[in-house]
This record gives C-alpha cells, structure tokens and sequence, in this order.
C-alpha cells in the first residue's frame, strides 16, 4: 500500500511537469474547420520578409495590404493569387511545385460569431517545417517541426467580420532542424494537417490522461486538467460501459488526479476494445473514446496484457495512396491500415516523424499496435542546444497528443543514428523525458549492427542499455551481399531484451519480372523476403518485426529512371496500390505466425 502511494506520488509530480506546458487537446472539440481553398503566394526571396537590404520590412505580407488610393503601390494581393487546398502539401498540388523546398504564404479570411465569455484559439494540425503564425495582421508566434500540432489563443483578436489567418510556411532543409539536411522522403511542405477554430468555455478541460495503472489490469487512473479562471471545479467521469459515475474535485491549479477500479475488457489486436467516456465539469464537456491494454517486457519478450506477443508488422510512411503526395485523411489511413491488415499484420511501425491523427485512431479501432517516432534521423546536430529542444518539444507534443490511444505501445526516439557520445547524451535525454511523460509505454530506437564475424551479427550499440525494446534495421541482400547471405547469418546482443527488426528490404519496380537475381525485379524481391524469413525464424530473442515498407513512397534520392523515378521502391504494394510478389510472401509466414500464436 506504502508503495503505492509513493507511486502515485511519483507519478503525480511527472504528470505535472508536462502536462501544464502542452497544446491543448483539441481534437474531440466541435470547431469551425478552415480546411478548403487558401490563397497563396510563392515566396522564394522572402520578399514577404525582408526588404532589399535584407532588414524586416514593418509593412510584410502578414499585412494583408490592400491599397488605399490610386498610388498605393502594393506588390502583392493575397486575393487575386493562386489557391492551395489545406490540408495538403504544396508539392504534390502544382507541378511547379514538386520539388520545391522554401516559403509560401497562405492566407485565409472568414466571419465568426463568437459567443459570450467563450475563449477562441486557432489550431494547426501540423505545419511543415517552419510556421509564422499571423490573425488579423498581429504575430501570433513560431512553430517549428512539421508533424506535430500547435495553437494559438486569438480570443483577444477575433471579429464578426474579416478575420484573417496569415501563415508563412517555409520548408527549407537545414543542418540544425529535425530532421536534418538529408533524409530519404520527400520534404512535402505546406499546411499538410486540418486547421481549425476552436472555440472552449472560459475555463475548459484542456487535456487528460486515461490509462491502467502500471502493473494492474483492472485499475484505470490518470488526470484530467482544467485551464482557466475557475479551476477549482468539480469533474465528473463517466464511463458508461463499465459502470463508473464518479466525481472529483481539481486542485487550485486545475488538476484531478483520479483511479478507479473496474473489470474491463482489455485491449487486443483480436478485440480491440474502446470504451465511450465522458467528462463533464461545472463548465466544459469533452467526449473521447479510449481502450485499455497493458505493455511490457520480460527478458526478450513482449507482454500485451501479461501474455507474450510476437509482433508481426510493417513500416509505414505518411504517403498518400493513389494521389501520391502526404497523407492526411481518414480515407488515406484506411486504405494503409487496410493493407496493414490485409497482410496480417498487428503492428505497424509508422516511420519517421509522428502521423497524422486519423492513422493513430484507425490504429485503435482495427486493433493494430504502433511504434510512434520523432524525426530525430541520420546526422542530427548532437552538440546543438536548439536542436535538442527542438526534438524534445516535437517529443512532449507527440507523447501528449497520443497518450490516450490503446494503439500507440512505443516511442522511438532515433532512426540509424550514428555512434557518439554527444548522440548517446542527446538520446538519453529524450529517454529520460519519454518516460518521465510516460511510464506506461516502451521505449525504443531503430538501431543499426555490426559484424562480429562474415556470418554473425552483433546488436550492441550503447544506446541498448537505456531502451526497453532494441530496434534493428538490417539490409541484407540488399545493401549488404546478395538474399542468400542471410541463410547462414546468426544473430547477438549484449542484451536481455526484445529485438525487433524494425527494417529489412529490397527495391523492386512492379511489374518488372525477371529471374530472383536481376536487381529491381519483383522476383529478387521477393526472393530477398524469403531468404530474410529463413533467417528471422532462428533468432531466438526475436519480438517482431516491421520490413521497410508498404508502399513505394516519393524520395528525392531515388533518381534511378524508368525504376525509381523519384520513388523509394521498396513498398509491397507500388503507389497505385498494386501487390507485389513478396507481399504474398510475407503475408504467408505472418498467417503462420497468428496461427502459432493462437495455439
Ligand atoms: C533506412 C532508413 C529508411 C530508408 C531505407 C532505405 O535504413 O531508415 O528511411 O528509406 O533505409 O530504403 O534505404
């Protein structure tokens, strides 16, 4: 009893350290959506900014100028420009477009009634890279990092009439962002998320936690946070499947720490189960619809809900099916999960920054596990102090957007990051805060290995000792030697813990057949899947795997043409959504493995 108290204590003082500084949670709220047409203008000088002397000119396009007599000379007009559709990025929208890597301007104008003592606040699902954010001609601030969302409060600035949201969107690549100057996907920019005006009570639950109690199965706590002038007010929870109507009063600081024991219906890949809950407070209602389910590890085992479980899955890039370009829609993550499924899947490793959120509720609904990343890839400058902010803020802001969801089991915190003490510090200080955020999930990178000899591999990077699950990318057969080297590969960690290959795979253009030998063709591709899974069948601490990838997706590095033309061809499935053959391949041994497992 004494121990759990003190870590309830414990747990009580980490929520509070973040949950206070996070976006609000917005996304069960009614709210006037501003998706549809936005007037843009293509920026590349930054004209919009600066002046011919490169000074901040007082009269930018976050103006909205218009002239006010016959010699106002005004260069730009947001009305007669161009249009854009948000959500969507820009590239995959104008031909003259596709390959570009700077600012555009958008601006949308709109009327709003807004009812007495309410609070407004405009909301941004996710902006690439680098958003301005301007309402009625004032600054309203910065965000930086492309996948992750952000809000302003503009109750202060909101009118009947004529509003308008500027925003400077600007996705040039640099050294010391996250991610950094290379990467293999395309750098689509733009407001490639829904953007929103939400409109809360005066004091409104901003956000909440719902989830079981470390190490139990029947003990649902977590906290609700109220933001505003009255925070002392009652709350209560309603969860009407399983019986709970209780009340709780918030602290001065708006806070209700709250448990609640009940028999529930745990979350599983074969019963994914969600359960309606209400919260009502003396002046705010919020709706969500939220699973139970626990995750852990033991020795190189994974445990949902205390029973070992093998995870079958596959990466996923946020690539739109058929129209190419980012996925955003509820649709695009049918179809992906769809696939996912299809390919008897129960795990998808969605790859390399934090996906839009309809692919993280669909995750839920069709009982699919996630592994959810920051773009923290490749080279990332490890001795820049902005840098980490940077990368731990797109951290707190996925952790805090997704806490709730049953699906999410693990945050990845790197992807291939190469050897150093500085990167070691670096990722342990995002470890440190994952867990801080969030005690109940794993923790997890995707690793790379080495050789100890021509036929073993060796997982033993530094970082293992500070993750609950290793993650491991590997290319054999593709970037290393032919398929059949994988045959007699044996496999070691210093570790006692999980590994999941979290990347295999080989390139293949759909539709090019040829003998299993001939490079781009669907048969070396498929033959590398097979000699892979002759390999991963005898790794004895082997947890799950998640080959690279579903579906071919847009890089900028794949320049190879009438093969790659522009696109990572390493998908099962091509951009039009056609089968490749190792996808056949693959979807056998995971039928096989459901079957195992249910025995
Ligand atoms: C990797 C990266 C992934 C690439 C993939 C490839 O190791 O993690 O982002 O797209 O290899 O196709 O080379």
């Amino acid at each position: 009893m004494k121990k759990n108290i003190l870590l309830f204590f414990v747990l009580f003082l980490s929520m509070k350290a973040y949950a206070q500084d996070t976006v609000p949670s917005f996304s069960h709220r009614s709210s006037l959506s501003l998706d549809g047409s936005w007037n843009i203008i293509i920026d590349p000088y930054e004209n919009g900014s600066y002046d011919y002397r490169w000074q901040e000119s007082p009269n930018g396009f976050f103006k909205n100028d218009k002239p006010k007599n016959k010699w106002d000379r005004i260069e730009y007009d947001f009305d007669k420009s161009d249009s854009l559709i948000v959500p969507g990025d820009w590239n995959s929208q104008k031909k003259e477009l596709l390959f570009y890597e700077g600012t555009v301007w958008y601006k949308k104008s709109f009327d709003f009634h807004k009812k007495d003592s309410t609070r407004i606040f405009l909301h941004f699902g996710a902006v690439n890279y680098l958003a301005i954010v301007y309402f009625n001609g004032e600054k309203l601030g910065i965000h930086e990092g492309g996948f992750t969302p952000f809000s302003f409060e503009i109750t202060h600035l909101i009118k009947e009439k004529d509003n308008f949201v500027i925003v400077k969107a600007d996705n040039k690549r640099c050294a010391e962002c996250v991610p950094t100057l290379n990467t293999d996907w395309w750098n689509y920019g733009g407001l490639t998320r829904s953007v929103a005006i939400v409109e809360t009570p005066a004091t409104f639950i901003s956000d909440y936690c719902f989830q079981l109690q470390k190490g139990s199965r029947n003990e649902i706590e977590g906290w609700i946070k109220l933001q505003g002038s009255q925070p002392r007010q009652q709350i209560l929870i309603e969860i009407p499947q399983i019986k709970i109507h209780k009340r709780f009063t918030a602290d001065s600081s708006g806070y209700v720490y709250f448990s609640s024991s009940a028999s529930i219906k745990l979350w599983t890949p074969e019963h994914p189960t969600l359960y309606d809950i209400k919260l009502i407070s003396g002046t705010d209602t919020v709706t969500d619809r939220i699973g139970f389910r626990t995750i852990e590890t033991k020795g190189s085992k994974i445990l949902l809900n205390g029973k070992p479980i093998f995870l079958r899955g596959v990466c996923i890039h946020e690539e739109a099916p058929y129209r190419s370009g980012r996925a955003y829609s509820l649709e695009d993550a049918r179809t992906l999960l769809g696939w996912a499924k299809e390919l008897g899947c129960n795990f998808v490793r969605l790859a390399h920054y934090p996906h839009n959120e309809n692919m993280i509720k669909e995750a839920d609904r069709l009982g699919l596990m996630v592994w959810s990343e920051i773009p923290v890839y490749w080279t990332i400058s490890w001795q820049n102090e902005q840098t980490y902010k940077n990368a731990s803020r797109q951290l707190a802001d996925m952790i805090s957007r997704d806490r709730n969801r049953a699906s999410v089991i693990c945050w990845s915190m790197a992807n291939e990051t190469p050897l150093s003490s500085p990167r070691l510090e670096f990722l342990k200080g995002l470890i440190r805060q994952a867990r801080h955020m969030d005690s109940t999930r794993l923790v997890t990178a995707a690793m790379e290995r080495h050789y100890l000899d021509a036929s073993t591999q060796m997982i033993d990077d530094p970082l293992g000792e500070y993750v609950d699950v290793l993650g491991c990318n590997e290319y054999i057969g593709w970037y290393d030697g032919l398929p059949q080297k994988a045959d007699t590969m044996q496999w070691k960690t210093i570790y006692e813990k999980p590994v999941i290959i979290s990347e295999f795979g080989g390139s293949a253009r759909f539709g090019y057949h040829a003998d299993s030998l001939t490079v781009w063709s669907e048969e070396y591709q498929e033959s590398l899947y097979k000699h892979q899974i002759t390999m991963l069948r005898k790794i004895p601490f082997l947890s799950g795997m998640s080959p690279w990838i579903l579906m071919d997706f847009r890089s900028p590095r794949r320049q190879l043409p009438g093969i790659q033309d522009f696109r990572n061809r390493k998908g099962l499935i091509s951009e039009h959504g056609e089968k490749k053959k190792a996808f056949y391949v693959l979807q056998q041994f995971y039928e096989e493995l459901r079957r195992n497992q249910e025995k």
